[in-house]
């Protein structure tokens, strides 16, 4: 392991399932949560994050006139942690050509869908009304674009019969849950960079199209 841990900021918004997958993972990886940060005052995730003894902090949106102020206000607040790597785990407020341009190549963001099926929100529902067969999880390079930067990793879910949306999202969490800290592991290795529009993994760009990519 990494003499010394990859310092990562995790933003949220909400409940921090995957904020905990990572904070358990980072135990034994070669990252290091550094500090959580939520748009939302009552997210849940961060009494996860205090449990763990990580710093947290609160910036709401709603104190703020414009996205661009919000997100100059929240970037003072990221790079008191230093991180090397801000990854966005059910982080809900679209960033700014300025926020990303602060940390080029270096925000993740995971998202309930096979992108660049159903961005946005509402994912499992929206895949429902449409009787798709399938949905999944994409795992991206976060860019001005929304929900449009290089794809890391794909995986597919099954849509049941009798599936609601409550059902499907708690079977696309599980698959959330074990990628997000792989992929994390591999930024803070060295081993993943994002090149122009691709994302490579060990200088190999990973197949945007391809699904199944294993987790080891
Ligand atoms: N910002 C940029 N520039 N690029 C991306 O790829 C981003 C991003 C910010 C967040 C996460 C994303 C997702 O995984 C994400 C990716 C929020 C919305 C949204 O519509 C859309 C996509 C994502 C997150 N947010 C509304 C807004 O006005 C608010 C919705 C709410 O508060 O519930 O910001 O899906
Ligand atoms: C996750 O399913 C994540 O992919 C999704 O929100 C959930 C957050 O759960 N993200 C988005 O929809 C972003 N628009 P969590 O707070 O328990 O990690």
């Amino acid at each position: 392991m990494e003499l010394t841990p990859c310092p990562v900021v995790v933003l949220i918004s909400g409940n921090g399932t995957n904020l905990q997958a990572l904070i358990d993972a980072s135990a034994a990886s070669n990252f290091k949560i550094t500090g959580v940060i939520s748009n939302k005052a009552n997210a849940f995730g961060l009494e996860r994050a205090q449990k763990a003894h990580i710093p947290t902090t609160v910036v709401s949106h709603l104190d703020y006139e414009s996205r661009e102020e919000f997100d100059i206000a929240i970037i003072a607040q990221i790079d008191k942690y230093q991180p090397r790597l801000v990854v966005l785990a059910g982080f809900m407020r679209i960033l700014s050509p300025t926020f990303v341009q602060h940390y080029p190549g270096r925000i993740l963001n995971i998202h309930p869908s096979l992108l660049p099926k159903y961005p946005g929100t509402n994912t499992h529902q929206r895949v429902l009304d449409a009787g798709d067969k399938f949905h999944g999880v994409s795992t991206h390079f976060v860019t001005e674009e929304l929900d449009g930067g290089p794809i890391i990793t794909q995986q597919k879910v099954p849509v049941l019969e009798t599936d609601d949306a409550t059902a499907l999202a708690k079977r696309v969490a599980a698959k959330e849950h074990s990628i997000y800290p792989t992929v994390v592991s591999w930024f803070a290795a060295d081993r993943l960079k994002m090149e122009g529009n691709d994302a490579l993994l060990d200088g190999t760009v990973l197949p945007a199209t391809g699904l199944e990519i294993s987790s080891t």
